[in-house]
């Protein structure tokens, strides 16, 4: 089962080979790797998952919960801030429906995700004139992502709470991801810790791998995929 479904993840991949020949070898270097490690467990597809895979580039990541979950809002900020899910649930909530594209060809339409627009958070926090970028940090302590701070300011950024109308489970990131909706999936960090006010972008964990850190759906990474927004 695992090996199957890691194959055909990686005949995914040889169709982008054209486009992106030394993005792929690393994409497919990374399977490779995770199938030795755990054949069924890194990539496998999720059960009712929806066409959805899950991903993770480490090979476990801690539960949190009501109790142990905590958002921190740092960095070039005047009033930096830790969130509970509780005050998270508290804040209004903006509910999106857009198709989710992964950089390796697969989609899934018509998604459902809610939670806290992004731009609320930091217009909390008051960003400081100099603070023009957004480092965003996971609890499974490797991934990273960023954003430049007028894309975070989208209206469809958000710090999901809630992804195809059921809080966001833990394979899918939860309780707390991000999802940008114009951008490929990998932008979408899942379990989202830490939101720090940057003075530049720093490139994302696939980014450092040759993947566009400007990842707009059909107009990056050499792709023609139409756009979700
Ligand atoms: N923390 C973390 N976030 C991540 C990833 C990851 O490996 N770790 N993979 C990214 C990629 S490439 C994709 S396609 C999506 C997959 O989300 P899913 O597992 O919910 O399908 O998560 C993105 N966010
Ligand atoms: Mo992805």
């Amino acid at each position: 089962m695992g090996r199957r479904i890691v194959l055909s993840m990686l005949g995914l991949g040889a169709a982008g080979v054209v486009a992106a020949p030394q993005l792929q070898r690393g994409l497919e270097a990374f399977l490779g790797a995770a199938a030795d490690k755990d054949p069924t467990g890194l990539t496998e597809l999720l059960p009712n998952g929806g066409g959805f895979r899950y991903y993770s580039v480490v090979s476990s990541v801690p539960r949190k919960d009501e109790s142990s979950y905590r958002l921190t809002v740092d960095g070039l900020v005047d009033r930096p801030a830790t969130y509970t899910l509780d005050q998270l649930r508290a804040l209004p909530q903006t509910r999106t429906v857009r198709d989710v594209q992964c950089v390796t060809g697969w989609r899934v339409p018509q998604t459902p995700f809610s939670g806290v627009k992004l731009s609320a958070l930091l217009d909390a926090a008051g960003v400081r004139p100099e603070g023009k970028a957004i480092r965003f940090t996971c609890f499974d302590g490797v991934y990273n992502e960023s954003l430049t701070l007028s894309q975070a300011r989208r209206d469809d950024v958000l710090v999901a709470l809630r992804m195809q109308d059921k809080p966001v489970s833990h394979s899918h990131g939860g309780p707390v991801r991000l999802y940008v909706a114009p951008m490929y999936f990998y932008k979408s960090a899942k379990w989202l810790s830490g939101i720090t006010v940057t003075s530049d972008v720093r490139p994302g964990y696939w980014e450092e791998r040759g993947y566009d850190v400007d990842a707009w759906v059909g107009r990056s990474n050499g792709r023609t995929d139409a756009p979700t927004v």
